[in-house]
């Protein structure tokens, strides 16, 4: 069954149109755009639990992490299936929804929507999200690095392109500025616990240890020794249900580069020239002021 699901979306990707298209005012890709009204209509149920992200942020790890959780520990069911059909994709695969649908509860699922374009069915049932962000200086290096590796994403062109289409907000799911804002300052409205992906690499047990308490799950030290161990970067990159190895490299080409291509904060130090770094910190500091959010950029 597992392996007929990921053959249809892996079908389904190959298939996938990289133009890029607006839904309501954000920058999508065309096979999200085409099947819209039917992620807008996705009705979220009673205890289901979303990981959300701007693309590239630790969404994968932060999943694994969940699922582990929700598993009380288990290595062998977290290893049931590759992660995008234990935690379907609300807004990629047409098949993600599907398989969704037919999944029993509690569910868990992954976007990148920005907070606004959420199916409003999620604030109904009122369901957890666990928001992870990540430095926007690291996303970028690491979309940039997805897009080139990724076939069911557009070209980014040269590094040059890219840093102005990304500072702009013009890539697939939008301007990262506008999401991680966006996400933040509906804490107070939603159920969101906002994780930071910097947070999660300096002390990963704490990290572990909220995503947790939220969960209102209460799991042994010798669990969550085990989470924190199967969770690591080095474990996640040798396994072929999270490093994204099922897919051919006609999907994504790891002759590129890797999904778990380095895991740390400040590899934008080996990406960005001075003049970047300036004109970076400018936008930030005119779009992040008065947001209340602040992220480090090394540890
Ligand atoms: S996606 O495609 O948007 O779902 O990608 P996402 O999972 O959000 O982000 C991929 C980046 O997260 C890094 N990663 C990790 N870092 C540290 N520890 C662990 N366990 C881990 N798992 C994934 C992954 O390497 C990507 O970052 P870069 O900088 O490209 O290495």
């Amino acid at each position: 069954m597992d392996a007929h699901i990921t053959e249809k979306i892996m079908q389904e990707m190959g298939n996938c149109d990289t133009t890029i298209i607006e839904v309501e005012g954000v920058p999508m890709l065309q096979s999200i755009s085409d099947v819209w009204d039917t992620i807008y209509n996705f009705q979220a149920r009673d205890g289901d639990i979303v990981v959300a992200s701007y693309p590239k942020s630790g969404t994968t790890w932060t999943q694994e992490i969940l699922d582990m959780i929700l598993q009380d520990g288990s290595i062998e069911k977290s290893m049931r299936a590759p992660c995008f059909v234990r935690v379907p994709f609300l807004e990629m695969a047409y098949t993600s929804l599907e398989v969704a649908n037919s999944m029993p509860s509690p569910r868990l699922l992954k976007t990148h929507l920005p907070v606004h374009l959420m199916p409003p069915s999620f604030w109904e049932k009122n369901v957890k999200i666990v928001y992870v962000a990540r430095n926007p200086k690291d996303c970028m290096v690491s979309y940039y690095y997805f897009h080139k590796m990724d076939n069911t994403m557009p070209d980014p062109g040269t590094w040059e392109n890219f840093f102005s289409m990304f500072l702009s907000g013009n890539v697939s799911w939008g301007s990262w500025f506008d999401h991680v804002i966006g996400w933040w300052k509906s804490q107070d409205k939603h159920q969101i616990l906002y994780v930071f992906y910097e947070d999660m690499i300096e002390d990963p047990q704490r990290e572990i240890q909220r995503v947790m308490t939220f969960l209102g799950k209460d799991l042994s030290e010798e669990a969550l020794q085990k989470i924190q161990h199967h969770t690591s970067f080095s474990s996640m990159k040798v396994n072929p249900m999270v490093n994204y190895g099922v897919l051919p490299t006609s999907l994504f080409d790891t002759s590129i580069s890797t999904f778990m291509r380095k895991g740390t904060v400040g590899d934008w130090k080996n990406h960005f020239l001075v003049s970047q770094n300036i004109l970076f910190d400018e936008e930030y500091k005119k779009k992040m002021d008065g947001s209340g959010l602040s992220f480090r950029t090394e540890l």
